[in-house]
């Protein structure tokens, strides 16, 4: 008999999506519409780069709300189609980018493999992802978002 997939029961997941080149608000939007089982979007932020080279230009974060029953990786995969819509190159870590997007979290689900990690294992320590979340999922981000952290993350109206 053929092996049948459980069904998964639809979770919350969180994407954080980040621009720092050319039209930034157009590529987040972009990325909106491309990414499947969106049901919230968060306020937009102008934020300071954190790490990645000197001199590059302030980001565009928000975060998105998922409703889904996609795994992790199939999460990933629309992620980096996003980015690729969005002609992103890969030059320098953390070096400036038209579009990234990150899975944050998916339900409870845990993943640790080379080429993913969730949760996201920086996330906790960033106020450009932690403001955006906490304007979707307050209760998450207790304890993790401090005044400092939220410095440097500046209010940028809705998408
Ligand atoms: N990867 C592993 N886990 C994940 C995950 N949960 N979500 C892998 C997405 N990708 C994940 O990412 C490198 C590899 O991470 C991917 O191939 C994927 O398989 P990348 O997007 O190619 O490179 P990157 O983004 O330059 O590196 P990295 O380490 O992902 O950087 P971060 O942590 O995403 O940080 N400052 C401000 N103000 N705003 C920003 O949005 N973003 C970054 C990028 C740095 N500073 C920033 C911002
Ligand atoms: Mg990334």
């Amino acid at each position: 008999m053929q092996e049948r997939r459980q069904p998964r029961s639809p979770v919350r997941a969180f994407l954080s999506l980040g621009s720092n080149l050319g039209d930034r608000r157009g590529y987040l939007a972009a990325a909106v519409e491309l990414i499947p089982d969106v049901v919230a979007v968060s306020q937009l932020y102008e934020t300071d780069p954190v790490g990645g080279p000197p001199g590059q230009g302030a980001y565009l974060n928000c975060v998105v709300e998922l409703r889904t029953t996609r795994t992790p990786r199939e999460l990933l995969a629309a992620a980096q189609g996003a980015e690729a819509a969005a002609s992103r190159t890969r030059s320098e870590r953390w070096g400036p980018r038209t579009l990234d997007v990150d899975v944050l979290l998916v339900g409870e689900e845990t993943v640790d493999d080379p080429d993913l990690v969730v949760p996201h294992p920086r996330m906790w320590g960033r106020g450009f992802v932690l403001v955006p979340l906490a304007d979707l999922a307050p209760e998450l981000v207790i304890g993790h978002l401090t005044s400092d952290l939220a410095r440097g993350v500046r209010p940028a109206g809705a998408l």
